[in-house]
């Protein structure tokens, strides 16, 4: 049984949608991060970082969501979502996973909480900054499609997919979201089709970015 803290719309909504498409038995507990919830002495024995997703396996809390949307399709081999150890794939998917959590959800925080990124007088620097970083990988990813891939990796989906994904719809707002890169709003489009993604944003009461 798994047990995932969760907000809505952040980062716990990729393992929720992973654990929704998995088709495996899991309960919410909602962390109210408007409430600061997450930094409460509770939360942080679970996360000692205060942030959200945590997902409990038979006991024991794991964080950090790549490796979440990593280690459940281990979990879960049938599901296919997670390229055989030693191919070519597992290779691209490996460095794909990395790639995504380590440039862009760093920069969606500087984006989200520039005030962490360089103090409350550098507010406006801060997101021009990460706005550019979040742009950049929207442009390596989007001349990725030119091959006529269909997802991230290549012909199959893969657990690359759910992170990319919901980093793509964090961009919803922004000046200039994923989806004004025309490989990715197609991709984007493939990817709404799935009705797992359909059902994560029903569970977490969401209703924008899922119809375009
Ligand atoms: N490295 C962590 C980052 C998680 C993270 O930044 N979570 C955000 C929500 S998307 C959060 O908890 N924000 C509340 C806060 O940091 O105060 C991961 O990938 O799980």
């Amino acid at each position: 049984m798994y047990t995932l803290y969760y907000a809505p719309s952040t980062a716990s909504m990729a393992v929720h949608w992973l654990l929704i498409e998995l088709g495996v038995p899991f309960e919410l507990v909602p962390v109210d991060i408007g409430a600061k919830a997450h930094k409460s002495p509770e939360f942080l024995r679970i996360n000692p970082n205060g942030h959200v997703p945590v997902l409990v396996i038979d006991g024991v809390p794991y964080t950090e969501c790549a490796a979440l949307l990593m280690l459940l399709p281990e979990r879960h081999p049938t599901a296919n979502l997670s390229p055989a150890v030693g191919t070519a794939e597992r290779s691209a998917y490996l460095q794909t996973m990395f790639y995504l959590a380590n440039t862009l959800q760093p920069a969606y925080r500087s984006w989200f909480y520039p005030e962490e990124a360089a103090g409350i007088d550098n507010v406006d620097a801060a997101k021009l900054v990460a706005r550019a970083k979040i742009e950049q990988v929207w442009t390596r990813l989007d001349s990725k499609f030119e091959d006529g891939r269909v997802f991230i990796l290549g012909q199959n989906l893969t657990a690359a997919d759910f992170l990319a994904t919901i980093l793509m719809r964090w961009s919803r707002n922004m000046p200039k979201p994923a989806t004004e890169f025309p490989n990715l709003a197609r991709y984007v489009d493939r990817m709404r089709k799935l009705p797992s993604l359909r059902e994560v944003h029903a569970r977490e009461n969401l209703t924008d970015w899922i119809c375009g």
